[in-house]
Parts: structure tokens; sequence; C-alpha cells
């Protein structure tokens, strides 16, 4: 029987970057998301003779194929299912550009393993599949669940360590903007990233200690829904972030020249009584948060920026679920 899940990629206010544990995927800093509505994954998986992948309708080997087996075998492990697990072909399809910088790994995991679960029909439960997913992919734990989202840095015993609900989507009705500043991919993943800042960066350490007390800023603002005090905390988690990792040996330079210019813009913006915040993942996008209304006069002064390409407008949404078959 084929299985069918759907889910959403998240952007997040409070940061994550950086590992307590390489193995175990555990994040060495607390984290605040939105998961976001109207861009998804939607991902197929039925048994077969082989374990396969495919993604956008391309066959998959190597790397990518090998994180999704892990985690379907722990998934089966995890649920104590004796005996060989099935092979599965999963067929993933994104209908967003990966070079948008919407983490896709995200929606990926927290997809794959609502339509795992279904297919082994292991029956693990939302907080069980986010610690899953959070093992594949730190962001994908949070997908699991709409609206906002909380993962907690662990401790080097964490095993399970799942994301938590805040704040159902409808909680808040912002607004994401998107200013797209290329279409190329970026050079370093953020795996491969947050490694190289742990090892290398003298600021990694200031950057861990300072992350709490920013999240727990984030948090206070999201659930008073207090725009106002949200800005200074989520532009301070992206740029200390990003000054962690500029630090790093090679630096990592995420930014392009037009990243600098939008967050010009944006105070420029803010100067002029308009509310919006920016964010900025490992990329260089920037995510512009402002409320409902003032997203149009948002957009249209952020698309005369040189260089940006074009907006994408995003709201709060769902978690990771089945989808209805028709
Ligand atoms: C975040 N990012 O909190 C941060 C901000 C990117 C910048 O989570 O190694 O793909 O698979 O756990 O989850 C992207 O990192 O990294 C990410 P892994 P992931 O959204």
């Amino acid at each position: 029987m084929k299985r069918v899940a759907v889910a959403h990629p998240n952007i997040a206010l409070a940061k994550y970057w950086g590992k307590r544990d390489q193995g175990r995927n555990v994040p060495a800093v607390p984290s605040l998301s939105v998961t976001l509505d109207g861009m998804t994954t939607t991902t197929a998986i039925e048994e077969a003779e082989a374990d396969s992948l495919a993604i956008n309708g391309v066959l998959r080997t190597g790397r990518p194929l090998e994180r999704a087996v892990a985690m379907l075998d722990t998934l089966w492990r995890e649920a104590g299912r004796l005996g060989q697990r099935p092979r599965a072909a999963v067929d993933s399809h994104n209908d967003f550009p990966t070079a948008a910088g919407l983490a896709s790994s995200a929606s990926a995991f927290a997809a794959l393993a609502v339509a795992a679960d279904a297919l082994f029909a292991t029956q693990l439960g939302r907080e069980r599949l986010s610690a899953i997913a959070r093992r594949s992919s730190a962001s994908a734990g949070r997908s699991l669940f709409g609206g906002f989202v909380e993962l907690p840095a662990g401790d080097a015993f964490a095993v399970d360590l799942p994301a938590a609900p805040v704040a159902p989507a409808s909680h808040w009705d912002l607004r994401l903007v998107v200013a797209v500043t290329t279409e190329g991919e970026k050079e370093v993943g953020s795996t491969d990233g947050m490694v190289r800042t742990t090892e290398t960066s003298p600021l990694y350490d200031g950057w861990v200690n300072a992350a709490p007390a920013i999240f727990a800023r984030v948090r206070e603002a999201v659930l008073a829904r207090d725009f106002d005090a949200l800005v200074g905390p989520v532009e301070q988690s992206a740029l200390t972030m990003h000054a962690t990792a500029f630090a790093a040996d090679p630096g990592l330079v995420y930014w392009n020249g037009t990243t600098v210019e939008v967050i010009r813009a944006v105070r420029k913006l803010r100067a002029e009584g308009l509310r919006a915040c920016f964010t900025i993942d490992a990329g260089p996008h920037v995510k512009i948060l402002t409320p409902t209304a003032s997203e149009a006069s948002v957009r249209e002064a952020i698309s005369r920026v040189p260089g940006v390409l074009r907006t994408i407008s995003a709201r709060p949404g769902e978690g990771a679920r089945l989808a209805v078959e028709e």
C-alpha cells in the first residue's frame, strides 16, 4: 500500500547553529521556529524490492539515499519491530525551489517520518516522530508541528529530544517575506558549516552562552504577540549566529552584497514607522517578518532593492501530516 505525507519548511526566529553531540545530532542551543504554509513537500512511500529515493522525479543514490535509509532504520528500531524492515521506495516532491533558501531538509525528513510511520504501522506519535526526524536533520524535528515550535538544546545524554509546540499557527497571523537574492545553491551546507564553526570559531562559546537568553526573549515576545519585543532578539539571534560563522577558519560568509542591502532596507522601513525585522539562514536570502497589515508595503519596498530577484510570501502553517487521499 502507498502512503503519502505532506510537510512544510520552517524558519527559525531563534537560530539553531552547532551540535552538542555530532553522532546523535543534538543541538547545542535552543531554537524557536515558525512552520510555514504554502510551500509543501509531498512524500509517497510504498513497499519495494529495494530501498530507493527519488527527489523531484530524479533517483538519488549516495548521501541523500543513505540519510533516508538511516531514518527508516531508526524508525523501525524505535518501534521495537523485530525482523527485517520492509524495503521501501520513497518519492518526494517539493513545490518550492531549493534555491529559495528554505530548508528543504526540514520538510523532507518531517514528511518522510510521517509517511514511513504510516507504511510500517508503527504509530509512534508526533513527539517520537519529531525526535526521530531531529536526528536526521535538527530543523526537521520542528516541522512535525505547526505554528510556533521550540527545539530545546540537549545535554550529552539526550537520546530522545523532540521539538514541542509553543503556539498554534492561528496564534499570530504574521507574514514572512523571503527576499531571494540569487538562484544559485549555497556553497557550504548547514551541517558542514556548523561543524566548522564549532571546531574553529573563537566566538563559538560566546554564541552558545548567549543563545538561551535570546531564545527566551523570542519565546516571550511570541507568546505575548508583541512584535516590537520580537525585533531585537530575532535580529540578534541571526546576526550573532552569522558573526560566529564569519569567525570560523576559513570564515563562512553566507551573505552576498544584496543581503546587506536588504538588512539596511528593513532598518530604514522600521525607522519610517513600519513594523518589520529580518532573519537570515545559511544562505544569502533575507527573510522578513512583518504583521499582515504591512506585508504589501514591505514586499513593495524590498522588491525595489537592487539585487532582489523576487519575493515569496508565507504565513504560519500546519505540521507534517498524512495527505488526505482523494
Ligand atoms: C535553523 N539552520 O535554526 C538554523 C539556522 C540554518 C540556519 O537548522 O545538520 O539542516 O541537518 O541538523 O537542520 C539548518 O540546519 O542541520 C538549520 P542538520 P539543519 O533553522
